[in-house]
């Protein structure tokens, strides 16, 4: 599903409202994520993160000023994460972050509508 259905899909996946599109704020959530990842090397997740709306700026709502501050963007790729597409087929802006399987769930910016990857969703008491 491309990020906008996995978000609305995370908001409706429990009945009570506890679960969202996943925000991964700080290291140790994002080691955990990626160690509990490990088993399926080879998919992308959405993340929350997006730069919707000015680009540049990833925040983990769009419009809602909450802003990445940690981040885990790949830099093995050239060029370094994230890019914009500007190294891709060039048809459109990326603005919204998976964590890659192909790259140890590094994270990369992918086109929202048009690229389709899992739901990484967050649940809370
Ligand atoms: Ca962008
Ligand atoms: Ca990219």
């Amino acid at each position: 599903m491309n990020w906008f259905a996995a978000r609305d899909y995370c908001l409706h996946a429990r009945a009570d409202g506890s679960s969202i599109l996943a925000s991964v704020r700080t290291g140790s959530q994002n080691d955990f994520i990626r160690s509990e990842l490990a088993g399926v090397p080879g998919l992308k997740f959405w993340i929350a993160a997006n730069d919707l709306t000015a680009e540049g700026a990833w925040e983990w709502d769009i419009g809602t000023g909450d802003l990445v501050v940690y981040s885990n963007w790949s830099n093995s790729t050239d060029p370094p994460q994230p890019d914009d597409g500007v190294a891709g087929t060039g048809c459109g802006s990326e603005d919204c972050a998976v964590m890659d399987g192909d790259d140890v769930f590094f994270w990369y910016d992918e086109d929202c509508e048009g690229a389709l990857f899992e739901p990484l969703c967050m649940y809370y008491p």
